[in-house]
């Protein structure tokens, strides 16, 4: 019996091995040596090489990562899309900025979708609306979509260019069906009558090969996302339409609050930062301020 050694991507961890991608493959692997006790350590999305064959495969070493995000747990992300919905659940839209903030900083590639579109009317329509111009005016590619009737599908499609694409959100917002009607691949998909329970339908992170070279991976839902620990004069970097702003305050160190002459409050009342947005942030300073005050802990 020949012995090989291959290289393949990650697509879901257990407590006792991995599914790994190789070619059109999928082999289930145990751990070798040290990994076995590490096993936390790898991570779905990560390019390992595997030796044994042909029945019998064991994960043998994790090569180097690009980036890796710890919550949704997920290493070599080339952009996550952030899904949220406006009812059944409501999900307040500092969840999508806590998690763009994380993205900015590592550099990953953020989108927002805003998904359910089959059940707005008046003011949840309104509400969806403004969030979708707030991240717009942000410059993050925004789709509307409706994982029930198919609404904006084509366009969330038009996003999985970047070739590892990480479906992320609180739970119920329909991530694992809108996977399944992308990929024709079936997830399990949570009842009704348990969203807003905080019970997660989806238990782990998974990875569905699409097109060519392309994957696309379920996560769980998050109640919530830890916040960067970063400087709070930084943390406007992170809000990329503000970054570009904040160095044109009268103040090097504007926290964009009360200040004089600060060009992000200016470009609030112009508009040309969204309201929505500018409140998050100011929510998201307070936790930063406490965070960065007990960094040391
Ligand atoms: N009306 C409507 N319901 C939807 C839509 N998308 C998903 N749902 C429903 O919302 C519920 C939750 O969907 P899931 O796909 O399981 O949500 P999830 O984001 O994967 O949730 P977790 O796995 O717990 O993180 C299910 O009952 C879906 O049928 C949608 O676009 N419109
Ligand atoms: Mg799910
Ligand atoms: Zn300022």
């Amino acid at each position: 019996m020949r012995y090989l050694k291959l290289e393949g991507r990650v697509l879901s961890v257990r407590s006792d091995g991995c599914l790994v991608s190789v070619g059109a493959d999928v082999l289930r692997c145990g751990w070798r040596g040290r990994l076995r006790y590490e096993s936390q350590k790898v991570l779905a999305g990560d390019i390992v090489e595997i030796e044994g064959g042909p029945d019998v495969w064991v994960v043998s070493r994790v090569l180097p990562r690009k980036n890796a995000l710890t919550r949704p747990p997920f290493a070599n992300v080339d952009q996550v899309i952030v899904v949220f919905s406006v009812v059944e659940p409501e999900v307040d839209p500092v969840v999508v900025d806590r998690l763009l903030v994380v993205l900015e900083r590592e550099g990953i590639a953020g989108a927002v979708c805003v998904n359910k579109s089959d059940l707005y009317a008046g003011d949840t329509l309104d509400a969806a609306r403004r969030i979708i111009e707030a991240y717009k005016l942000a410059r993050y590619p925004v789709v509307l979509t409706s994982a029930v009737t198919g609404n904006g599908l084509d366009a969330l499609v038009g996003l999985l260019k970047a070739k590892v694409t990480v479906l992320a959100g609180p739970s119920g917002v329909g991530k694992s069906l809108l996977i399944s009607k992308l990929t024709g691949k079936q997830q399990a998909v949570g009842e009704l009558s348990r969203i807003g329970r905080g019970r997660h339908t989806t238990k782990w992170v998974s990875l569905i090969p699409v097109g060519d070279g392309g994957y696309l991976a379920d996560t769980p839902g998050f109640q919530k996302v830890d916040l960067v620990t970063v400087e709070p004069e930084k943390l406007s970097y992170l809000f990329r339409e503000m970054a570009e702003l904040a160095p044109l305050c009268r103040f090097p160190r504007c926290l964009h609050k009360t200040e004089p002459g600060c060009r992000v409050k200016e470009a609030v009342s112009e508009g040309a930062v969204a309201e929505l947005r500018y409140q998050n942030y100011l929510r998201l300073l307070d936790e930063c301020v406490e965070a960065w005050k007990n960094r040391y802990e």
